[in-house]
């Protein structure tokens, strides 16, 4: 190894001393001052992790999502477009948190080292940014690492998080069998498109879609998408809105799924028009919520549990047309926030399992791989549905006995390649729901009709010591503090319907509570009384 090269780029990129860095949920994410030597790092740990994995190509997103426009992040995808293996966040953390520039480059030559990895062998990686201004100077730390470490590089540029993801599996599948698409940003939107035409089977969508960019990079990417599409094929009329990237200040505010999701009404501007069809993406476009205004009852809201149902339910309808069922398994993964009445509709009505898992998408991501077909959400609007090798292999060769199980499994075919399979992609999953809703001839009421929410209340807590709060059983129980459970488990008795759960955020230094029961004002005094007592737990 270089390692005067790399202690030299290193020195151009110094992290900021006493701050500490800590590869999250989200990879590493905070105000974009501090950023720079992270970028740098970063790029060291994917050079090592494509020559761990015999050169395989690696992808770095820098985004900060739904944070506020000074924010940023930079995060690693694994070869086939998930997300880091585990085992190395521990060491992308060790990696950044080194306090010297030769401390850097010891600790880069250890982990070679204990991980047996040829230095001198090729390594590859690849980048992408949403429109953070801050970006640039990210991608130039990123660039030293790679240069100092001799590994290949390529900038993609401006991308969603899900294209990254796709460029990157894209890249590692090239010329095998299970290639997943063209390797470029175009050979996403032909893809994507071309399998929205298929999965269609010449239904038409109806009624104007206004989507709400967030003014982030869904923006740029979707009326790109749109170039490639014939809105007369489809009958899909989108109005792209919130796209403007041209004033960073303006990202996320008072707009995307974020703001919609969590203060639960409709973006201020532009003004929904009563009935109108809505939905709104996150600032990296891996969030997608719908909602309409409705004249009489007000804004309705159909998060990522009811994308789940509304996918299950259409899925599990197309294994029974094309006689599928019980030769392949569906399931449907959900964390401790999906909504009570979402999990007994899956579960009683569609008659399909439900596992839960902690938050964070690699964990429904890693649970969801486990069935044939793995449909995964998070409330927030996370998620996609995952098709096994298997799976697809099915559709593609099972000899139908009638037209109608001919329709489903090329539908089902269809959809396997509509669907993003690296990650949760809102333009993918936007156009997802507008097949189900053609085919079901559903208009958002006749969505919004298929059960009813519990009232839920979601409530932040500072504390003075967010990590004295564990958890278990997929973060719905604490099993520290001792005694705090109990006392929680003691409050939501007093309810009907009720349930509510505390963990500490994995992104900001607090606490959650959430809470759901019978009435609105169930909910809110279940989840105040229950913030009262871990705030009371929570240390000085
Ligand atoms: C991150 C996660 C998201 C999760 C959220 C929870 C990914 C790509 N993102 O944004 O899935 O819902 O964190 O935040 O995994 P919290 O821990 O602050 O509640
Ligand atoms: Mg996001």
């Amino acid at each position: 190894m270089d390692r005067d090269a790399i202690i030299a780029a290193s020195k151009k990129h110094d992290i900021v001393s006493g701050k500490p860095y800590k590869y999250g949920t989200a990879g590493f994410r905070m105000s974009a001052d501090l950023l720079d030597g992270v970028a740098f790092r970063v790029g060291l740990l994917s050079a090592l992790r494509s020559r761990k994995l015999s050169g395989q190509t690696i992808g770095v997103m820098i985004t900060a999502s739904h944070n506020p426009a000074v924010d940023n992040g930079v995060k690693i995808v694994d070869p086939m477009g998930d997300m880091l293996e585990q085992e190395w966040e521990s060491y992308a953390t060790s990696l950044v948190n080194a306090p010297t520039h030769e401390e850097l480059a010891d600790y880069y030559q250890k982990l070679a080292d204990t991980l047996k990895i040829d230095l001198s062998s090729p390594g590859k990686v690849i980048a992408g940014r949403d429109t953070r201004p801050s970006g640039i100077t990210l991608v130039t730390a990123l660039a030293d690492a790679l240069a100092a470490t001799k590994t290949e590089y390529i900038d993609f540029k401006i991308l969603t998080t899900p294209q990254l993801h796709y460029l990157t599996r894209c890249i590692n599948t090239a010329g095998t069998p299970g290639a997943y698409g063209e390797v470029s940003e175009v050979g996403y939107y032909k893809k994507l498109v071309e399998a929205f035409y298929r999965s269609l089977r010449g239904r038409k969508v109806t009624g104007t879609l206004s989507v709400d960019c967030a003014n982030g990079v869904g923006g740029p990417k979707l009326s790109e998408l749109l170039k490639h599409h014939d809105s007369t094929k489809t009958g899909l009329d989108v109005k792209v809105c919130n796209d403007d990237v041209l004033r960073p200040e303006v990202l996320n505010l008072d707009c995307g799924a974020d703001f919609v999701k969590t203060r639960q009404r409709a973006p201020p501007s532009p003004k929904p028009a009563p009935g109108d069809r809505w939905c709104s993406l996150d600032g990296d476009a891996d969030r997608l919520i719908y909602y309409w205004v409705d004249p009489d009852t007000g804004f309705f809201m159909l998060d990522g549990d009811r994308i789940a149902t509304l996918a299950a339910s259409f899925i599990a309808d197309l294994f029974r047309n094309a006689g599928l069922d019980g030769q392949l398994r569906i399931g449907v993964i959900q964390t401790a926030y999906a909504n009570g009445a979402s999990t007994k509709y899956v579960e009683q009505h569609l008659q399909l399992p439900v596992v839960c898992t902690p938050t964070g998408v690699k964990h429904l991501h890693h649970a969801a791989c486990s069935y044939d077909i793995g449909v995964y959400f998070e409330a927030n609007g996370h998620g996609t549905v995952l098709f096994s090798p298997d799976a697809v292999q099915t559709f593609k060769t099972k000899e139908p006995q009638s037209p109608a199980q001919k329709d489903a499994l090329e539908t089902l075919s269809a959809l396997a390649d509509l669907i993003n399979q690296t990650v949760g992609d809102a333009i993918s999953d936007m156009l997802m729901v507008e097949v189900i809703l053609a085919h079901k001839g559903w208009s958002l009421r006749d969505w919004a009709m298929t059960y009813s929410d519990l009232p839920n209340r979601l409530v932040r807590v500072e504390v003075g010591n967010k990590d004295l709060f564990q958890t278990t059983d997929a973060e719905r129980k604490l099993s520290h503090p001792a005694g705090c459970q109990d006392e929680i488990d003691q409050c939501v008795k007093k309810y009907t319907n009720a349930r509510s759960f505390a963990r500490a955020s994995g992104t900001e230094n607090a606490c959650r509570v959430y809470a759901e029961a019978a009435t609105r004002s169930e909910a809110d005094e279940l989840a105040n009384k229950v913030a009262a007592i871990v705030k009371k737990y929570g240390g000085e």
